[in-house]
């Protein structure tokens, strides 16, 4: 019998790499390009099922025009809001994505982001770096403390518990927001907001590990920002959509916030040129789970979830 065909859309590790061409017949953009509207509506007559990457959209727009042959989006990601799931549901093509497995390495990003933020990553590398550090002072770069600060975390997920396991290695306090309180087993001593207000007035840093959906754009914006103490440190690994980049340029502006550590922008790749200016804001290239060892596990995730469908059984993560 002839194997399923699949496209892969971006360079995954080498062991993915291996383990698909194994079991499929494979199509590869070793370009590592992101894959265009038009590229997924063509390729969609000549696949079964795909694994991309949040960098290949599948709008409305394009769901309405693929082929019926394309049958399952295996993602390559934990973040669906690439995926117009209501289009892709009502057009019977089964969506998966890969939980849990890149938690770890998206809750480093976040703890480096939040040290860099709050102890002037930035600048103390330029200084050092560029060869203009020609003086000491007991004033020079004196950052916040993580240790015994309050830290608020949106989004109690995978990622967001990670993140309270890792701060509270730096006896951190833990305060969290999520749509369900979690079980006392879970909170491991967390103090739950039920009031996102509540919880941000509570935040000397403030992390975010909610999903991008409709209801979140937007979600920290000038009236959220000013909530947060004086001095607060932003932290977000999760979504640009999440924050209103003009509100948190102006709370970085008149020094309400102190710094802002971000893996996320609303324009994606790029990211905010006015952001540049500001050394104590540390950015990333949405690399948060950007590690060897994640990136097998999300690979064989998204591939565990293709064999289940292929065998004729629902794929563990069907979202
Ligand atoms: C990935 C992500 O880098 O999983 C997600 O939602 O944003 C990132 O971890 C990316 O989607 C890799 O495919």
């Amino acid at each position: 019998m002839s194997k399923p065909v699949i496209w892969i859309t971006r360079t995954l590790s080498a062991a993915t790499l291996a383990r698909a061409r194994r079991d499929y017949d494979v199509i590869w953009n070793d370009a590592d390009t992101p894959g265009r509207a038009a590229d997924i509506i063509a390729m969609s007559g000549q696949i079964d099922g795909v694994i991309p990457c949040h960098s290949e959209h599948f709008t409305a727009d394009v769901v309405a025009q693929l082929d019926p042959r394309l049958k399952i989006i295996a993602n390559h990601s934990v973040g669906v809001d690439h995926c117009d799931l209501p289009a892709l549901r009502s057009r019977g093509i089964t969506v998966t994505n890969t939980p849990g497995v890149l938690s770890d390495a998206t809750a480093e990003l976040a703890m480096m982001l939040m040290l860099a933020a709050a102890r002037h990553g930035i600048a103390g590398d330029s200084l050092v770096r560029t060869g203009a550090w020609d003086a000491w002072s007991p004033a020079l770069l004196v950052g916040k403390q993580v240790t015994g600060a309050r830290l608020g975390i949106i989004g109690m997920g995978g990622v967001g518990l990670a993140m309270a396991r890792k701060a509270r290695g730096f006896d951190m306090k833990i305060h969290y927001h999520n749509r369900t309180r979690l079980s006392p087993d879970m909170e491991a001593g967390a103090i739950y907001h039920d009031d996102l207000d509540d919880l941000l007035a509570a935040s000397d840093f403030l992390s975010l590990h909610c999903p991008s959906t409709p209801q979140t754009k937007g979600l920290i914006n000038a009236r959220r920002l000013d909530l947060l103490p004086p001095g607060a440190v932003l932290v977000n690994t999760a979504r640009g959509s999440l924050v209103d980049e003009d509100a948190l340029l102006a709370a970085i502006e008149t020094g309400h916030l102190a710094a802002a550590g971000l893996d996320c922008f609303d324009v994606e790749p790029g990211g905010n040129p006015a952001f540049a200016k500001h050394r104590n804001i540390v950015m990333m290239p949405h690399v948060g789970s950007a590690t060897m060892q994640t990136r097998d596990a999300m690979g064989a995730m998204a591939l565990d979830n293709l064999d289940s469908f292929f065998r004729g059984e629902t794929p563990a993560n069907v979202v």
